[in-house]
């Protein structure tokens, strides 16, 4: 196996033994495969109407193999089989005169399958030879895995669009063949391009059927009574459980990337939504074990369930061996396994932040941010979002917001903000210093309120006092990446780490073109932004 799509790759270059996410070497070789087939699939269908069984194969193939989402290999074989029938059957009669890539065939059994899938990952070592090129296909299939990851959650509420399906098949089937390292490049911002178009269809699919995220005072310790656990990101998984624990004595509560549905009119309204428990998903391991109820993960980031898999259940397309899979939105077994379990024994002593900051929220108040700006009581806006991880170095993030003077604001967004997100940073004038924007694909939001700003400013977002402070992990964070660069925006500080598929000279393109640059030390960041 050899896998580096992550922030986590082993010694900072790849994982070739496991992946340090616990992926087993035939997952990685069969997510691989998928890849690959995914490839030569789009590479028949490109340029052509596209089946809805190949639309649906190309966000699914994808998404499957993002970090955390599925370490299965019954489910990666069957999603490999799958896709493998229908590229065979678009072929038809020509699969016998195709070159040897588009004609594979899998095999019968399992066992078989993961013998090819190896066999192809040995074949297919040479592709790393020319480091950059293996590194800009690399960033353009890490970009198309995290689109397709929050396509996915569109089409889950009927918003699909065939543009960017034919996107994605054009940049699939250009993985497929050779392609020059300008074509390359051009793809992965173009991928930036299309991702903004996937988070604002995601955002008008979620603000439609459960309206605009409010501020909301939301509770982040545990009331007494019957628990269930949603992680993951899937609002329609979240408004299922509701429905379907309703009545029931059940608690819902949400966990690590779920925590902006507090927000959302059309699941707050649900009064057994008792609030958010624990933190960021690198923690899941201990704060699962201590959760007295039932847990549902609608999508990554999961874990080795160890000492609580009997009581955790996956949707979608998570997986994990073992563990029971949740079909067609039926949510019963993980209801009827939260009532079998104790529950809260006791309230726990009531604590609670904000969220719901969402670019309604934040433009229906654009009038007292710009004033307040121009009176000279906001100095500057910091981005800081991102993922979060387990590496060390990740404090930075915490030492950033705590060093920021008084006199700027915060936005944040995605699953980092667990850094910082219990600290008391006060108001300026009646406006939060911190503003939580929701999840990783409400980027969009923050992008919504940059341009919004740069107009009311009569500037362009570079000239804003605003800066960029992320922090990446999966590759959600990698095509957000693709879609800053895409509208131009410079001067963004990357961590814990660089990717470890940006080659050098990758790197060097990027930093000539965005002056992209790697965190140092809060201390020095903050000196070198505020002078
Ligand atoms: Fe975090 Fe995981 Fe949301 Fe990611 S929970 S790391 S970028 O899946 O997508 O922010
Ligand atoms: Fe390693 Fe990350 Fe790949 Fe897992 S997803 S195998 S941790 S690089």
């Amino acid at each position: 196996m050899f896998c580096f799509q992550c922030e986590q790759a082993a010694k900072g270059t790849g994982c070739d033994i496991q992946g340090v996410c616990g992926k087993m070497p035939s997952s990685s070789n069969l997510q691989d495969l998928i890849l690959s087939e995914l490839e030569a699939l789009s590479f028949i269908v490109r340029g052509k109407e596209m089946p809805p069984a190949v639309k649906r194969l190309i966000l699914d193939g994808l998404f499957t193999t993002v970090t955390n989402v599925n370490f299965d290999d019954k489910a990666l074989v069957n999603m490999l089989k799958d896709i493998n029938a229908t590229k065979l059957a678009l072929l038809g009669a020509d699969a016998g005169a195709a070159p040897a890539d588009l004609a594979f065939k899998a095999a019968d059994t399992d066992a078989e399958i993961i013998a090819q899938a190896r066999a192809h990952f040995a074949n297919s070592v040479h592709a790393r030879e020319n480091a950059d090129i293996f590194s800009l296909k690399s960033l353009l299939r890490f970009g198309l895995k995290g689109m397709a990851a929050y396509a996915c959650h569109a089409r889950v509420l009927g918003v699909e669009d065939d543009g960017v399906y034919e996107f994605f098949a054009e940049a699939l089937s250009a993985l497929h063949g050779e392609a020059d390292a300008d074509t390359l490049l051009g793809l992965s911002l173009k991928c930036g391009e299309v991702n903004l178009k996937v988070m604002e269809m995601l955002d008008k699919a979620n603000t439609a059927a459960y309206g605009h995220p409010e501020p909301t005072r939301v509770r982040t310790t545990p009331v007494k009574g019957k628990a269930l656990l949603v992680s993951g990101h899937d609002l329609k998984d979240l408004a299922a459980i509701l429905e379907q624990t309703e009545g029931t004595g059940v608690n819902v509560y949400t966990h690590g990337e779920m925590l902006p549905c507090l927000a959302y009119p059309g699941l707050k309204k649900y009064k057994h939504l008792v609030g958010n428990y624990g933190g960021a998903w690198q923690d899941q391991q201990k704060e699962f074990a201590r959760f007295p109820g039932s847990i549902v993960m609608t999508t990554n980031c999961i874990q080795n369930p160890k000492g609580y898999a009997d009581r955790i259940f996956t949707a979608g397309l998570v997986g994990w061996p073992g563990v029971a899979h949740i079909h067609s939105g039926d949510f019963a077994p993980a209801i009827e396994k939260a009532l079998a379990m104790d529950g809260f024994a006791e309230d726990a002593p009531a604590e609670y932040i904000t969220v719901g900051f969402g670019h309604q929220a934040v433009l229906g108040v654009a009038d007292k941010v710009v004033a307040a700006v121009k009176a000279g009581k906001i100095r500057r806006f910091f981005l800081i979002g991102g993922c979060d991880g387990a590496k060390s170095g990740r404090n930075y993030y915490t030492e950033f917001a705590e060093k920021l003077p008084g006199d700027c604001v915060i936005l944040t967004l995605a699953c980092g903000k667990y850094r910082f997100n219990k600290l008391a940073f006060g108001a300026i004038d009646a406006l939060p210093r911190l503003l939580d924007m929701g999840q990783c694909n409400d980027a969009y939001s923050a992008i919504r309120v940059a341009v919004a700003l740069a107009q009311a400013f009569g500037c362009s977002v570079n000239e804003l006092p605003l800066s960029f402070i992320l922090s990446w992990y999966e590759q959600k964070a990698v095509c957000i990446l693709l879609t800053l660069l895409h509208l131009g925006i410079k001067n963004i500080r990357l961590g814990p780490t660089l990717p470890a598929f940006i080659s050098p000279n990758v790197l060097r393109v990027l930093v000539d073109k965005f002056n992209i640059a790697p965190i140092t030390t809060a201390e020095a960041d903050l000196k070198a932004i505020l002078g």
